[in-house]
């Protein structure tokens, strides 16, 4: 046979066979034209290329080549008819109320709880005025919460009725107590067990009491401690690291004040208000490390001094934000949250 009938034949075949699938209205019709053309037996490419054997041997790479490009056309040409069949089946399964041209709903992204935005906030504060960021265990021993900081075993902060312990079973014997610790406190004690002075810290976490919940109290609530020890610090450095951190916080209208009180691990002991939108607020505790915690620790109160203050999140979130009962914090009500 000569080469030109051999193309001839195998152009008619091509014709025909994109017709045919171009033609197919549904899958059986499409599965009847690929075993037609396409059959791995008796498919009319397969009875073709039979006839090969009829070509001149000199022709037959030609007619070989002609055969492989007939062959991948026809082929692609099912592959187009079946994935256009796909699509019609997917538009007809389709609600026929779906209105593509209608603004889709746009998902209601989530975001950081208020309090976490705090932490990243105040971290970010009081890292422009170099402290940084130290951590310890929720779950304390009686040194780090209470004996390192100077408060004595008769000490009513110690009571068990104002401490979450935990149960000792499985403790070994001679290990004391364990609590969920009940300030941030515990922190500065770790840091200065860990590195010699000079020491630029805060801690950031959760604390536990059992409190009476109110407005104002929860038994789980956030504090942030800061602690400073170098040569030579005094009250005024406390002061005005504390007046930078209210007023990059709370803007510059924001004034503090000092009321004397006692702490164990500090002397003297402050109480620290903070004035703003005519209210006096209190938001924590502060103080000249009292010379026994920096023995307690290892360090000589002869050379450094240092300065330490705890303020409690919730309360320094809340006057920023007005809000006024801390237990919004917890309820996890969307409509709450959402808005910060
Ligand atoms: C302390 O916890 C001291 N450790 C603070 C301190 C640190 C003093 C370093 C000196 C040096 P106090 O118990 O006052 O202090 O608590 C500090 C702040 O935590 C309070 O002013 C208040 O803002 C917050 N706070 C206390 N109890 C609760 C509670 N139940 N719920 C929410 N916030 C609370």
């Amino acid at each position: 046979m000569p080469l030109s009938d051999f193309i001839t034949a195998l152009d008619e075949l091509a014709t025909q066979a994109l017709a045919a699938f171009q033609a197919t209205a549904d899958k059986s019709a499409l599965e009847t034209a690929r075993v037609e053309f396409l059959g791995a037996k008796n498919g009319r490419l397969k009875l073709t290329q039979q006839r090969m054997t009829a070509v001149d041997p000199a022709d037959r790479p030609a007619a070989g080549q002609k055969l492989n490009q007939v062959k991948s056309t026809i082929q692609a040409a099912f592959e187009a008819a079946s994935q256009r069949l796909e699509s019609a089946a997917l538009v007809q399964h389709r609600d026929p109320q779906f209105d593509p041209t209608l603004p889709g709903i746009v998902p209601k992204r989530g975001h950081l709880h208020p309090i976490t935005q705090t932490i990243a906030e105040l971290t970010d504060i009081m890292g422009r005025l170099g402290f940084t960021v130290a951590d310890g265990p929720e779950i304390e021993d009686e040194w780090h919460n209470f004996d390192a900081l100077n408060i004595p075993l008769d000490h009513p902060a110690r009571d068990p009725l104002d401490n979450f312990y935990l149960a000792t079973a499985g403790r070994t014997a001679g290990d004391g107590p364990l609590l969920l610790r009940s300030q941030t406190s515990t922190v500065q004690i770790r840091v200065m067990e860990r590195q010699p002075p000079p020491v630029r810290i805060i801690a950031l976490g959760r604390v536990y009491r059992p409190d009476q919940v109110d407005e104002t109290h929860y038994p789980m609530f956030h504090q942030m401690e800061g602690l400073l020890i170098d040569q030579g610090i005094t009250m005024a450095d406390l002061k005005s690291v504390l007046r930078l951190f209210a007023s990059s916080y709370l803007g510059t209208a924001v004034h503090i004040r000092f009321r004397p009180s006692f702490f164990p691990f500090t002397e003297p002991s402050v109480e620290v208000d903070m004035h703003w939108q005519d209210r006096w607020i209190e938001m924590g505790g502060a103080g000249m490390v009292d010379p026994r915690v920096l023995e307690a620790v290892g360090y000589d109160p002869e050379q450094v001094t240092g300065f330490a203050f705890g303020l409690g999140i919730e309360r320094l979130c809340g006057r920023r934000h007005g809000i006024t009962d801390i237990r919004n914090f917890h309820y996890n009500d969307v409509r709450f949250l959402h808005q910060f």
